[in-house]
């Protein structure tokens, strides 16, 4: 028999062996040539802003500070480190037995880097999973310091405040332009404590009760079954719930209003919804609503518009706010307050203020301006800020409390209760997004995630330990002693909060003839999605409770017959404050598109463009290809640009088709019949055109509005030079839109 050979020599033999299969490829071993480490370098700094942008890096064009200081290095040393600091050789390779061996469960680093990725998700929102935050200032007017104690109200105070606005329906990566309510929550880091104002861009709500909520969410979401649509309400289970649960007719009509398609975050109204109470430093009280009144006017996008904005640019609104703030053009909104006197049966006009589907028109009771917001700063990180900040309407400071509406009421659990599944634990206070900026001293004790290192043995009153501190003061936050009713427990809702038709009528009788079609288009478009038929009749019903103009148009589209009502039609004042059309606003911010054609030289382009940066809007010029054309930077090509990005457009040449035109559209124009422009640029005016946007040519660009068939018609402005066509825009833009070019037959 063989003699057993020896342990050493069997491990040195291995060893041999795998150094002569590694040869120098162990990095850092002796002989292997390479070193142990990359040479260090300095940390970089962020990458430089979008050139494409143009924008004035660090004034706005009005000379004014843009916003928060960049900050960011995404690396904060020279060397990279384990999450405990310790210096790392390599990390681009596992440790393995042998170059093709199993991985070692050893591998410690390994597994540190592979167990954060897995758990770098949180859960989304249960609602409002989609949406964008900026930071930024609010300044107090001091006009509602009779009205409330709040400090942060008072004349030229300014408060840090956190935004964040959002979609109700759709994932965290849905599209923004969907039809839908936006949220519009509002953290005001005051010194005396953190107030949320948790709002919507529409003033009501699709039901009165909170104990609903489940029920509008399940129905309004996805199908279970299919997890379909996205982010959409043209579907069967929504408009089974809100044709049976009539009090959803109110908010139903705002989202099929151009309200349920807005611009962008920047021309959003917000509103708190409910009825708050406001107590003064005499411990008076009234009653109150919030409203977000923006600098640059209430606007939509046009249906078609938003449709393709969701597949050719789904971050549409995300990227004008954060694009609006790094130009310097920073949004802007006035808080106001409807007040009404705090009477016992919390009425106004015979309005209930309790009851959340309803509005008090500003006619009745004027928005009082008490402030002013500026959005200045994007946030250096979307997950730290955007997706941990953790809004709660419990958060009020003193000088603002609640009200009894039931729908109040039952967010006053919810908001907290839900942070604790997607924030995991009970401190998520502690998260810095989330930190007050007024002192700290509560006896909220451990739990996960804790942060803090508390002292002391007497987290409890009364104590001796800690000299009985902390104390109460009586300049804290106040809990009216408002009288309840003496009353019996029941599951019921007043009187008052029975008829759903009135306001939902007062709303479309507000509406200027071009909103009106509007809203008859997206009742027609949701409804045909349906596939019940019964359902669809339940909704036309509806309509015929709130207006017969209204209910016989889409029941026309759908080809059912239109029914009699079957409640009894109150008259209303029509509330004109409720239309978007017909004022004049600014255009800051607004995006023009500049078609040129560098083969016919680029008359008047530059000055154009430093016209349109002197009046706060942003100039893109647009061409066959990218780079540089005659010294004029190109930000968009004929195969980037689509002019659902553009609020208006120049044409300074009309371009032939360039080598990447699509072969099939250019067939289309027929047998003999020679293409000169290229079709995409056709496509672009086309579509502005549709959605009434303002255009305006000069040069050879005046060629491109005869070849779409479009010139003469409202809002298309043949100059003689790019500075006159610029001029004869202005008010256009000033308007939104070309209104006389919707038809408007209602
Ligand atoms: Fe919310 N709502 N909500 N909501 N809501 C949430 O809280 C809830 C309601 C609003 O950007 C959730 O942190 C109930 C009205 C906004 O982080 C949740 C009821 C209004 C946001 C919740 C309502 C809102 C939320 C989901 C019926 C306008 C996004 C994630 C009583 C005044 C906040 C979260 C953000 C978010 C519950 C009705 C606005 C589950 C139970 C009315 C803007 O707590």
């Amino acid at each position: 028999s063989k003699p057993a050979k020896k342990v050493k020599d069997v491990v040195e033999a291995a060893a041999a062996k795998v150094s002569e299969a590694l040869g120098d490829r162990i990095p850092g071993s002796p002989g292997s040539g390479t070193p142990t480490v990359d040479e260090p370098t300095s940390p970089q700094g962020p990458p430089p802003p979008k050139s494409e942008q143009d924008a004035p890096e660090t004034v706005t064009p009005t000379g004014a500070p843009t916003g928060a200081p960049k900050v960011s290095k995404s690396q904060q040393g020279e060397f990279l480190t384990t999450s405990q600091g310790a210096r790392l050789r390599d990390t681009d390779h596992s440790l393995k037995a042998g170059p093709r061996g199993p991985v070692l469960l050893q591998d410690h680093h390994f597994r540190e880097k592979i167990t954060h990725f897995d758990h770098e998700r949180i859960p989304e929102r249960v609602v409002h999973a989609r949406g964008a935050g900026a930071h930024g200032t609010f300044t107090g007017y001091g006009t509602a310091s009779e009205l409330t104690k709040a400090g942060f109200l008072a004349k030229g105070k300014e408060t840090q405040v956190f935004v964040r606005f959002s979609t109700v329906l759709g994932s965290r990566g849905s599209a923004d332009t969907v039809r839908d309510t936006r949220g519009f929550a509002t953290k005001f880091y005051t010194d005396e404590g953190t107030f949320d104002l948790v709002g919507n861009n529409i003033p009501v709500f699709f039901i009165q009760d909170a104990i609903k909520f489940p029920d509008i969410v399940h129905a309004a979401k996805w199908h279970p079954d299919r997890e379909i649509p996205q982010a959409q309400s043209a579907h069967d289970t929504f408009w089974d719930f809100v044709s049976l649960h009539t009090e959803a007719q109110h908010h139903t009509m705002w989202n099929m209003s151009d309200r349920g398609i807005p611009r962008s975050y920047r021309h959003m109204e917000g509103f708190g919804v409910h009825t708050f109470r406001l107590v003064n430093e005499a411990g008076e009280t009234v009653l109150a609503k919030f409203h977000w009144k923006p600098k640059l006017g209430v606007h939509s996008l046009d249906w078609e518009e938003a449709q393709i904005a969701g597949g050719v640019d789904p971050d549409f609104h995300r990227r004008d706010l954060y694009d609006s703030i790094e130009a310097g053009a920073f949004p802007e909104w006035e808080l106001g307050l409807q007040v009404f006197p705090d009477t016992e049966e919390e009425t106004f006009a015979g309005i209930d203020l309790l009851d959340a589907t309803k509005i008090v028109p500003e006619e009745l009771a004027p928005v009082q301006p008490v402030g002013k917001l500026v959005l200045t700063g994007v946030p250096t990180n979307f997950h730290a800020e955007v997706e941990q900040v953790a809004f709660h309407l419990g958060h009020l400071p003193p000088g603002i409390d609640v009200t009894n509406d039931p729908l109040l009421q039952g967010r006053l659990f919810s908001y907290v209760d839900t942070q604790l599944s997607r924030l995991g634990g009970p401190n998520f206070m502690q998260i810095p997004i989330n930190r007050p900026h007024a002192p700290v001293n509560d006896m909220l004790r451990d739990g996960l995630h804790q942060h803090a290192v508390h002292g002391g043995v007497a987290p409890y009153r009364p104590n001796s330990l800690d000299g009985g501190n902390p104390f109460t003061t009586d300049t804290g936050f106040l809990d009216v002693p408002v009288r309840v009713a003496e009353s019996t427990k029941v599951r019921a809702n007043p009187v008052s909060f029975d008829d759903h038709y009135t306001q939902v009528r007062q709303f479309w009788q507000s509406m200027t003839p071009v909103e009106k079609e509007h809203i008859v288009r997206a009742y027609t478009f949701e409804l045909a999605k349906c596939y019940e038929q019964a359902i669809k009749e339940r909704q036309v019903q509806c309509l015929a409770n709130i207006d017969p103009v209204l209910c016989e148009q889409v029941a026309t589209g759908l080809g059912l017959p239109a029914p009699e009502p079957t409640v009894p039609f109150e008259t209303v004042e029509p509330s004109p404050a409720l239309s978007q059309i017909g004022g004049e606003w600014p255009a800051d911010g607004r995006l023009i598109g500049i078609v040129v054609d560098p083969a016919a030289g680029l008359d008047g382009v530059a000055a154009v463009r430093t016209a349109i940066f002197n009046a706060g809007m942003v100039p893109l010029v647009i061409a066959p290809h990218g780079g540089e054309v005659a010294g004029v930077t190109v930000q968009r090509t004929f195969a980037t640009a689509r002019s659902i990005e553009f609020d208006a457009i120049l044409l300074a040449g009309a371009p032939a088709p360039a080598p990447d035109a699509i072969p099939a559209r250019d067939a289309k124009a027929g047998a003999g019949a020679p293409v000169t422009i290229d079709p995409r640029v056709l496509l672009l005016v086309e579509e502005a055109w549709r959605h009434a946007k303002a255009i305006a040519a000069w040069g050879g660009g005046v060629d491109v509005l005869a070849a779409a068939g479009i010139a003469g018609t409202p809002g298309v402005i043949s100059a003689d030079s790019g500075s006159a066509a610029l001029t004869e825009l202005q008010p256009l833009l000033a308007q939104h839109r070309v209104w006389p070019r919707f038809p408007a037959t209602i």
